[in-house]
């Protein structure tokens, strides 16, 4: 007599695993869903919730049908040795970041158009001197990736009256969004430059110390992509020599920062610890399961990463 085995899907956060299992069962009564650590069987793991996966975590995993990320950056579940091509990466797509990453952005745009930091630096001097008012549509915004977090900024901030330009890989038809396609044309035109890309081979060191220097003087950056894609130490030589005015960065190339990095010390940099958009996890377990039901009936999936093109 032979037995069916009930396939689990299996939960390994980087905290909070058994808030995330309890949000899954609350909602799927029927799936059979353990943390990983619990399972006995690897062989009976068939689809995995999971976000910093350590190195060779995947191998053990013979019969998984489907990896689910926890976030909407990939590049830790590429280029793995323990982990199949065919199997599918399935990334979140806002489940609730979006919202948040266009307050990050917003934050950083109110900050340029009010003087927010100028009058940070004017208490640190005891300064009492109000600075002229100017209109939204004076500030120029660049968004770099117009994806589902970027799509999303750079639309919320051109109904904010900003005028907004935006830059992807194919072009865009986003509402009050002026898409280009030339980078370095675009950051010469650029007051505030808010980037929310991909991790990936062709934008690693993307934002490196020339092409920092295309932006104008006083211009203002923002990274919420990921660290590697800046050259930390050009932004913070630009903003050092008065050619940039100042950033706002929550990615880093080494995460947490290390307390010695000098970054910590510069008063026109706003700090934040990778803080801008975070996995809400009733979405995020609500969006998991749906796309769970469309891959098990054969359906595309939208989310699913393009192995070659890395996100
Ligand atoms: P998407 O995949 O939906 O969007 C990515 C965008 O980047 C697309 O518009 C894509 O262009 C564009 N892009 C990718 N590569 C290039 C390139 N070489 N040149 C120009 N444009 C490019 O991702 P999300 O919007 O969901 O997320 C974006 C990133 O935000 C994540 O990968 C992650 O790194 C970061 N993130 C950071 C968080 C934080 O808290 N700091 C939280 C969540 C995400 P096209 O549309 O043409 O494909
Ligand atoms: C993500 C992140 O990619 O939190 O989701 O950075």
């Amino acid at each position: 007599m032979s037995t069916t085995i009930t396939p689990i899907f299996a939960v390994a956060a980087t905290s909070q695993t058994e808030k995330w299992v309890d949000a899954f069962r609350a909602r799927a009564p029927d799936l059979r869903v353990e943390p990983l650590e619990s399972v006995e069987n690897p062989d009976d793991v068939a689809w995995i919730a999971t976000w910093e996966t350590a190195p060779g975590r995947f191998a053990p995993l013979k019969n998984l049908r489907a990896v689910f990320a926890m976030g909407a950056g990939v590049e830790k579940f590429l280029g793995r040795d323990d982990l199949g091509p065919d199997v599918p990466i399935i990334r979140l797509n806002d489940a609730g970041m979006a919202q948040q990453m266009y307050d990050y952005a917003l934050y950083a745009a109110l900050t340029v158009l009010r003087n927010f930091d100028q009058y940070d630096r004017d208490k640190a001097n005891f300064t009492w001197k109000p600075r002229a008012p100017r209109t939204h549509q004076s500030l120029r915004i660049t968004v770099l990736g117009l994806g589902t977090l970027g799509g999303y900024v750079a639309t919320r901030l051109a109904a904010d009256g900003f005028t907004v330009a935006g830059w992807s890989r194919s072009r865009k038809d986003l509402p009050g969004v002026r898409w280009h396609g030339a980078l370095d044309m675009l950051l010469a035109e650029t007051e505030l430059l808010v980037s929310i890309l991909p991790l990936t081979d062709e934008t690693r060191g993307l934002l490196h110390a020339s092409r920092l220097a295309l932006l104008p003087r006083g211009a203002y950056v923002v990274n919420a992509g990921r660290g590697d894609q800046l050259d930390l130490n050009a932004l913070l030589n630009l903003i050092d020599s008065g050619h940039l005015r100042g950033a706002q960065l929550d990615v880093f190339p080494t995460e947490p920062l290390p307390a010695t990095h000098h970054a910590w010390e510069n008063p026109s940099l706003r700090i934040t610890p990778h803080a801008a958009a975070f996995t809400l996890i009733d979405e995020a377990v609500e969006q998991m399961l749906d796309k769970l039901g469309r891959i098990e009936r054969g359906e595309t999936v939208e989310g699913t990463v393009d192995r070659l093109r890395a996100y």
